[in-house]
């Protein structure tokens, strides 16, 4: 049996201590280095978070097993026991560029179920948590169920991409919700978009490829303030596999389902 309050102590001893040394890292000079393509930035810290936590997990917790973004988890075809899905880093430019608008992303599944998920905001020392049906907080400040809005009145989290030429959705189906809701916002981090989402800061967020680790803590966070969290077709999402995220309140995100992306094939 998993003792979920040392787990989720030994969690939060290690963020707030990955915290501690991210922020201090701001004083030294970075490596970066590019990925997949020039924009797909990662660091020596990106690294050195993700070796933190898997260092710490491996050494308490032999058993369990590691997606992480960097490289340091395991290779998974399945989600068997308890797996901690992690992106040390997430937001990797804004880190970069901005030195904000970043965030430690951290979900704990059992058999493939969404249990804990934490999201820090480093700079500002908030921790967004969830726990399984008891609901999430920000801090100790728990986070009140999502109330419906109408879309006129709703802020959208949305890349400027998608409404331009893009290899991934034809630009027109997202227009007219751009002119439709009050506004948009774009943040660079997928985490943070989906721990405003669950905080009431924002309504709804649309991305069209994140991975495991972009949205592991985002859902969890998410379900428990009664929010909806699918793929842009409005199907559910693959804890292992890279998606489209359509994340939003429950009400919001039907009608933006059938207004605007029933066109999205
Ligand atoms: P990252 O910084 O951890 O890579 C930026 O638009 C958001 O999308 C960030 O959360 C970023 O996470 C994520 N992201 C950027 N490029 C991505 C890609 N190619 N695949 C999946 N997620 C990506
Ligand atoms: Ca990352």
């Amino acid at each position: 049996m998993t003792n979920w309050m040392e787990l989720d102590q030994n969690i939060r001893e290690w963020i707030a201590e990955a915290g501690k040394r991210i922020r201090a890292s701001f004083q030294t000079e970075l490596n970066i280095q590019t990925k997949s393509n020039r924009n797909d930035l990662v660091t020596n810290i990106d690294k050195a978070t993700e070796e933190f936590f898997t260092d710490n997990i491996r050494n308490i917790y032999p058993d369990h097993e590691i997606v992480g973004e960097e490289g340091y988890g395991d290779e998974l075809q399945e989600m068997k026991g308890i797996t901690w899905v992690i992106d040390p880093i997430d937001g990797t430019m804004n880190f970069v560029h901005q030195q904000r608008n970043f965030a430690i992303s951290i979900g704990v599944y059992e058999n493939g179920v969404g249990i804990l998920g934490y999201i820090y905001d480093v700079v500002h020392d908030e921790l967004y948590f969830a726990k399984k049906g008891e609901g999430a907080y920000m801090n100790d400040i728990k986070l009140e169920e999502l109330k419906p809005v109408d879309i006129e009145d709703s802020i959208v989290a949305l890349n400027a991409l998608w409404v331009t030429e893009n290899k991934r959705i034809d630009p027109t189906i997202l227009a007219p919700l751009v002119q439709t809701v009050r506004g948009v916002r774009s943040y660079g981090s997928a985490a943070l978009e989906m721990a405003y989402v669950a905080s009431g800061r924002l309504d709804a967020y649309l991305t069209m490829r994140l991975a495991p680790w972009d949205f592991a803590a985002g859902r969890i966070l998410i379900e428990e303030v009664g929010g909806k969290v699918t793929n842009l077709k409005g199907e559910d999402l693959n804890p292992l596999e890279k998606s489209s995220v359509f994340v939003g309140n429950s009400q919001l995100h039907k009608t933006i389902l059938e207004k605007y992306l029933y066109r999205f094939k």
